[in-house]
C-alpha cells in the first residue's frame, strides 16, 4: 500500500466532476491494482534492475493493453480519457509499468490496428491485448534519434519476402518481445512498417544494461541481419514518416497523463512525510519554505490535470493536433521531474532511500523527458507551430 491515504490524492479543481462514472470506475480499479500489485515489489525490481515477473499478462488482465482498440480485436473499446487515466495510475506506480502498457498499446497495437490488414489485426491484436505476446517498436537507431527520417535500416524485395538489414537502439521491451513493429526504408527510400517476429532468422535483441533510469523496464537493441520477412508482414496502409509519427502522437498523449501519476505519488508522499517529520519542535509542514513547495506542486499538478482533460476531449473528437500533444508532453514531464526532484529534498536524507519513491521517479523521468521526442524537440515543434518556420535543420 502507498505511504499516504488514497483520500489525499489531489483533485483540487474537482476534475472528477468532469469524468463519467465509467472513467472513475476504471481509474479506481487500476489505482487499487497498482497499490496491491505494483507498489509492494517495484522498489526491489528497480534496485535489482529486473522487470516485474508476469507484468504484461497482469496488464492484459486489467484491460490496460490497447484500451481504446475495439473489442473485436481484444481491446476494451474505451475512449481517450479512459486511456489517459489508466496511464496516470500506472505511472503513479512506476514509469516502467506505464512504458510497458503504452508501448504495447500506442506503439504496437495502434499501428497494427490503424495501418494493418484485417488478417494482421486478427492474428496479432488479441494476443497483444491479453499480454500473451509482448511487442516492441523500432524507430530510433544508433545514429538517428531525434531525426528518424535519416534512418538507415532498409529492406529489399525478393519474390514472396523482404530482406531486412540494420539496427534499432534504445528499444523498450526489445529483449522480451515476441514481435517488433519496425520502421525501415523500402527500395525507393520510403519509410514503411514491418512486423518482425522473434523466430525469424537473423533477428536478435541484445539487452542494454547498466541504466540508472527505468530500471524495472527492459531496454535493448533490435538487430536485423538479412531477416527474411514475409510480404504479408508489411503494414499496407501507410507509407512515409507520418506512420511512426502518428503512433508517437498516441504514446506522447499517454505520457502527458502518465507523468501526472508520478508527480502525484511524490506530492502525496511529501505531504504525509512533512506532517509527520518534526524539526525545531514542530512538523516541517509548518515552515513556510516547505509550504511553498507543496503549494507549487499542487498548482502544477492541477494545471497538468486540466491540460490533459481538455486534450483528452479534443482527442476523443479527433481534433488534437500533434503540436498540442507536444505541448502537453513537454509541459507535464517537466512538471513531474521538477516535483520529483524538489519533493525528494523535502524528505532530507530519507529522500534518497528506496522506501520512498522520489529518487526512483526522478531517475525514471530522466528517460521520459528524453524518449518520445526530447524536451528540446517538443519545444521546436511548438516553435514551428507558432512561427511556421522549421528550426530543426
Ligand atoms: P516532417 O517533415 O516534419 O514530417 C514528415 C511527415 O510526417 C508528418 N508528421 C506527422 N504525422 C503525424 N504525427 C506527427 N506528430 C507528425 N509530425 C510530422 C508530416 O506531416 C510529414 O508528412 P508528409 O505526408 O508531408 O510526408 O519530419 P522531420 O523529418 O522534419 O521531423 C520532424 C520531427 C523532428 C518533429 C520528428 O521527426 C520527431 O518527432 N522527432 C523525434 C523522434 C521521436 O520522438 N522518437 C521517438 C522514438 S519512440 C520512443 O521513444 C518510445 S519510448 C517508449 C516508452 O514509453 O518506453
Ligand atoms: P539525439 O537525437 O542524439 O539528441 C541529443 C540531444 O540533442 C538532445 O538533447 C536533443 O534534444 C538535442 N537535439 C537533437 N536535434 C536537435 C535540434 N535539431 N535542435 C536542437 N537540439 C537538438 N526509441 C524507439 O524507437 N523505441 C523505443 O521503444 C524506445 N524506448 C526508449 C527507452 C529508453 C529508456 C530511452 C532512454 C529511449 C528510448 N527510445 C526508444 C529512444 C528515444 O526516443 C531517443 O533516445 C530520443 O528520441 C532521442 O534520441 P537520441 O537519444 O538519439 O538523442
Amino acid at each position: 500500500m502507498p505511504y499516504y491515504p488514497s483520500t489525499s490524492i489531489p483533485d483540487y479543481y474537482l476534475i472528477d466532476d468532469l469524468l463519467t462514472k465509467e472513467h472513475l470506475l476504471i481509474r479506481d480499479s487500476v489505482r487499487s491494482w497498482v497499490d496491491s500489485f505494483v507498489l509492494p515489489q517495484i522498489d526491489q525490481a528497480a534496485q535489482d534492475h529486473k522487470d516485474i515477473p508476469g507484468l504484461m499478462k497482469e496488464l492484459g488482465a486489467i484491460g490496460a493493453l490497447g484500451p481504446y482498440i475495439p473489442q473485436k480485436y481484444g481491446g476494451m473499446g474505451l475512449d481517450q480519457i479512459s486511456y489517459g487515466l489508466i496511464m496516470q495510475e500506472l505511472e503513479r506506480g512506476d514509469s516502467a509499468v506505464r512504458s510497458a502498457a503504452s508501448v504495447q498499446s500506442s506503439l504496437v497495437m495502434f499501428p497494427i490496428y490503424k495501418f494493418g490488414s484485417e488478417d494482421q489485426k486478427l492474428k496479432y491484436l488479441p494476443k497483444l491485448a491479453s499480454g500473451e505476446w509482448i511487442g516492441s517498436f523500432g524507430l530510433t537507431e544508433p545514429n538517428h534519434g531525434s531525426d528518424p527520417s535519416s534512418m538507415e535500416t532498409h529492406f529489399t524485395e525478393h519474390e514472396d519476402h523482404y530482406l531486412l538489414n540494420g539496427s534499432k537502439m534504445w528499444i523498450t521491451n526489445a529483449p522480451l518481445c515476441d514481435l517488433a513493429v519496425v520502421w525501415a526504408k523500402d527500395p525507393e527510400g520510403k519509410v514503411r512498417g514491418l512486423i518482425v517476429e522473434r523466430a525469424m532468422e537473423g533477428f536478435s535483441t541484445p539487452e542494454t544494461l547498466n541504466k540508472w533510469s527505468l530500471r524495472a523496464s527492459k531496454t535493448g537493441e533490435l538487430v536485423f541481419d538479412n531477416v527474411k520477412v514475409p510480404k504479408e508482414n508489411l503494414l499496407p496502409e501507410v507509407s512515409g514518416l507520418k506512420g511512426p509519427l502518428s503512433c508517437l502522437n498516441s504514446a506522447r498523449y499517454g505520457i502527458s497523463w502518465g507523468v501526472i501519476g508520478a508527480a502525484i505519488d511524490c506530492y502525496c508522499t511529501a505531504v504525509q512525510y512533512s506532517l509527520e517529520r518534526k524539526q525545531f519542535g514542530k512538523p516541517i509542514a509548518g515552515f513556510q519554505l516547505q509550504q511553498k513547495k507543496l503549494a507549487e506542486f499542487l498548482t502544477e499538478i492541477t494545471k497538468a490535470q486540466l491540460l490533459c482533460w481538455r486534450l483528452g476531449t479534443l482527442k476523443n473528437d479527433d481534433k488534437a493536433s500533434p503540436a498540442q500533444i507536444s505541448l502537453a508532453k513537454r509541459n507535464n514531464v517537466k512538471m513531474a521531474i521538477d516535483i520529483a526532484r524538489e519533493s525528494r529534498q523535502m524528505l532530507g536524507g530519507m529522500g534518497i532511500m528506496g522506501e520512498f519513491p522520489m529518487m526512483r521517479h526522478a531517475a525514471n523521468l530522466e528517460s521520459v523527458i528524453t524518449y518520445e521526442g526530447t524536451h528540446d524537440i517538443h519545444l521546436l515543434i511548438t516553435g514551428h507551430d507558432i512561427t511556421g518556420i522549421n528550426a530543426f535543420s
